[in-house]
C-alpha cells in the first residue's frame, strides 16, 4: 500500500515498527529543532547504543508532542532537488525543562556520560563572552536561581524545578545530586554559536555553583570536562505545510518533524572522561584547536546571516535566499567575507571553498529560512559574529567598514521595528528601546548595548553613523 492511499497513521514505536531503544547515556538541555537536526542525527548515525533524554527550555508542549510519538520524529533533509526522510530513534525521552526531578534521576546515574546544550547565546547569561567569559551575576534570573539553589542544595532532589530557570542553575542542582550519589565524571558539550563555547558553559556553570556552594563548585571543576564545538546545520522552523508534506511522503501524521539542509558539520575539541557516541562515524571531526574552525563558521556563516537578517528586511526581503538574490545585499555579504577572510589564515581552512559552499547553501530554493528567525538576540550575535572582524581589521590598520555594516543594519532595523510595532526579541530589548528613543544621536547609545568599549571609540561610532540610513532599497 502506498503512503498516498491511506490516511496518515499516528507515529509511535508500535506503528513504525521500532524495537527496543538504547539506554539513556546522553542528556540534552534545549530540546528544539536544531538539536534534533544535529546532535540527535549524529547520535543516530553513530548507531552505538546511546539514547538521548532531552529537556525543553520552557515549553512543555514540545516535550509532550514528542512523548506522544515515543520520541520518534522524521528528519527531512531538504536538498535543492528533493527531500530525503529519515526516522530518528536516538531520542528516547523528551521532558519539560522544569522537570528537575527527572533530570536529577538521570544525572545521578553513572551511565549518563554526556550533557549537550543548545540553550542559545542568551541562555548563558554572560556579562562578557569570548576568551575570558563571565557570568552576569546581577541578572535577576541568575540571582533568583542562586537564591533558590542555596536554599535547596542540601536536598537537591527536592528543589522545585519551576523556580530554577537557567540551564546552568538546573545543572548545578542535578550535579549536586550526582555528587551525592557518587556519580563520576562527565562531559558538558556546548552546541551554541558562541566563541569559546566550552569556556562560556564553564563560566555559567561554575559562576553559578561558586555562589551556591564552594565545595560543590570544586567538585564540578574536578569532575566535569567542558567540550567546545563548532556546530553547523541550517534548520528553519517547521511549518504546517511541512507537516502535511511529511504525512503525504511517509504515511505518518508526525506532529513534530524537523526540516534541515543536507549539509552538516560538527567540529569538537575536548575530553569525554566517561565516553561518548562514535559521532565521527557520521562525519564529526575532533581537533586540538577549535578556534580557527569556530571563527570560520561564526564569522562567515553566522556573520553573513546576521548582516542579511537586518539588511534584508530593510530592503523588503523575508528569507535568506531572497536577500542573497539581491545583488546589493550579496555585494555586502562578499565585502564582509573579504574582511573576515583576511583574518582566517590558518592552513587548511580553505576559505574560498567554504564561501562557495555557503553561497550554494544560502541559495537553496527549497529552504525558506526566515530572516526574522535569525534576527532574534542581535545584541549578542553581533558581538560574536561581526565585531571580532571589525577589531581585526582595525588592528591591521584598515577602517573595517564592511564589518560595521551588520551593526548599522541592526540599528536601522531595530529603529524600524520600534516604529512599526514589530516586537524586539533580545535580552537587551529594554536597553535597545531606550537607546533608540534618543533620536538622531542614538548611534553611540545603541552601540553601547552591543559593546560598551567600542561605543567610546569615536571613529567606530562615526563609521556606523555614516552607514545608517544608506541600506534601504
Ligand atoms: C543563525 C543560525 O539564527 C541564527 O542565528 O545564524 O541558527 C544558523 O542557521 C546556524 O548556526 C547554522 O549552522
Amino acid at each position: 500500500m502506498s503512503a498516498a492511499d491511506a490516511r496518515p497513521r499516528p507515529l509511535t514505536a508500535a506503528t513504525a515498527g521500532v524495537g527496543p531503544r538504547p539506554p539513556v547515556r546522553l542528556v540534552h538541555l534545549g530540546l528544539g529543532a536544531f538539536h534534533r537536526a544535529h546532535q540527535a542525527w549524529y547520535t543516530e548515525q553513530a548507531a552505538d547504543e546511546w539514547g538521548i533524554a532531552a529537556f525543553t527550555g520552557r515549553s512543555p508542549e514540545a516535550a509532550e508532542q514528542l512523548t506522544s510519538q515515543d520520541g520518534l520524529y522524521t528528519l527531512v533533509e531538504r536538498a535543492a532537488d528533493g527531500d530525503r526522510h529519515q526516522l530518528i530513534t536516538a531520542l528516547v525521552e523528551a521532558h519539560d525543562g522544569a522537570d528537575l526531578r527527572t533530570l536529577t534521576g538521570l544525572l545521578a546515574s553513572p551511565d549518563v556520560a554526556v550533557v549537550t546544550l543548545t540553550i542559545t547565546e542568551a541562555g548563558y547569561r554572560l556579562a562578557r563572552a569570548g576568551d575570558d567569559p563571565l557570568l552576569n551575576a546581577e541578572d535577576p534570573v541568575v540571582a533568583a536561581d542562586v537564591a533558590a539553589l542555596r536554599a535547596g542544595v542540601a536536598r537537591p532532589e527536592e528543589i522545585d524545578g519551576s523556580r530554577v530557570l537557567t540551564a546552568a542553575g538546573r545543572l548545578v542542582a542535578v550535579l549536586a545530586a550526582r555528587r551525592a550519589a557518587g556519580g563520576g565524571p562527565l562531559a558538558v558539550v556546548s552546541c551554541d554559536n558562541l566563541p569559546a563555547n566550552d569556556a562560556a558553559a564553564r563560566a555559567a556553570l561554575l559562576g553559578t555553583a561558586r555562589r551556591v556552594d564552594e565545595d560543590l563548585a570544586d567538585w564540578i571543576e574536578r569532575t566535569v570536562a567542558f567540550v567546545g564545538t563548532s556546530i553547523d546545520r541550517i534548520t528553519p522552523r517547521t511549518t504546517d505545510a511541512d507537516r502535511e508534506a511529511v504525512a503525504a511522503a511517509t504515511g505518518f501524521a508526525d506532529v513534530s518533524p524537523v526540516i534541515t539542509e543536507p549539509f552538516s558539520s560538527w567540529i569538537l575539541a575536548g575530553d569525554f572522561p566517561a565516553g561518548r557516541p562514535a559521532w565521527e562515524r557520521a562525519g564529526a571531526v575532533f581537533v586540538e584547536d577549535l578556534e580557527p574552525f569556530e571563527r570560520r563558521k561564526l564569522w562567515l556563516l553566522n556573520g553573513a546571516h546576521t548582516l542579511m537578517a537586518y539588511a534584508g528586511p530593510l530592503r523588503g526581503h523575508a528569507t535568506v535566499a531572497q536577500a542573497l538574490a539581491d545583488p546589493t545585499v550579496a555585494g555586502w555579504v562578499e565585502e564582509f567575507w573579504d574582511a573576515a577572510a583576511r583574518h582566517l589564515t590558518t592552513p587548511g581552512l580553505d576559505v574560498p571553498a567554504y564561501r562557495q559552499a555557503l553561497r550554494d547553501r544560502f541559495a537553496n530554493p527549497r529552504i525558506a529560512h526566515h530572516l526574522a528567525q535569525i534576527g532574534n538576540d542581535g545584541s549578542l550575535k553581533l558581538a560574536a559574529r561581526a565585531l571580532p572582524v571589525y577589531r581585526a581589521e582595525r588592528d591591521a590598520g584598515r577602517d573595517g567598514t564592511a564589518a560595521l555594516r551588520p551593526v548599522a543594519a541592526w540599528m536601522d532595523r531595530m529603529t524600524a521595528q520600534l516604529a512599526d510595532g514589530t516586537p524586539i526579541t533580545d535580552p537587551a530589548a529594554d536597553r535597545i528601546t531606550a537607546a533608540a528613543g534618543t533620536g538622531g544621536e542614538d548611534t553611540a547609545a545603541l552601540l553601547a548595548v552591543v559593546d560598551a568599549t567600542l561605543a567610546r571609540d569615536a571613529d567606530a561610532v562615526a563609521a556606523v553613523a555614516a552607514l545608517r540610513g544608506t541600506l534601504t532599497a
